[in-house]
């Protein structure tokens, strides 16, 4: 389905970022430190969902609370490897990524920083990246 594609290239463009799938690490340090809101040097699961969630703002260009065909205008194109980063996102396969789907989707860069499964990325954590 061609949307699904764009909606996946849409969502790696701006969300590679927050998910930090396909990034080296540097980049996923950065990713996670733009995440600490409170800047107290940690990120916690929930710095990192909300800071998801204004990744998907950031995407869902008019504001209906879905990333669909509607929003595609400014994407930047990214590398076809990247696609499988964020297909899971979309959970029904129906080329559409509401709110929901995107909160819930995986997080793989906070999920191997946070070594130690307590649901916070530490300095030391993020430093080891
Ligand atoms: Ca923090
Ligand atoms: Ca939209
Ligand atoms: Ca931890």
């Amino acid at each position: 389905m061609k949307a699904h594609g764009w909606v996946i290239a849409a969502v790696l463009a701006g969300v590679v970022a927050a998910t930090g799938t396909a990034s080296a690490a540097p980049d996923a340090r950065r990713m996670l430190q733009s995440a600490d809101r409170d800047g107290d040097g940690m990120v916690t699961r929930a710095e990192f969902a909300s800071s998801r969630q204004a990744v998907f703002d950031r995407l869902d260009r008019n504001r209906d609370g879905v990333l669909d065909g509607a929003d595609r205008a400014g994407v930047r194109p990214v590398p076809a490897r990247l696609r499988d980063a964020v297909a899971g996102a979309d959970r029904n396969r129906d080329g559409r990524i509401t709110r929901a789907e995107f909160a819930a989707a995986p997080t793989p860069l906070f999920d191997r920083a946070d070594t130690d499964g307590n649901g916070v990325v530490d300095a030391y954590e993020m430093a080891r990246l």
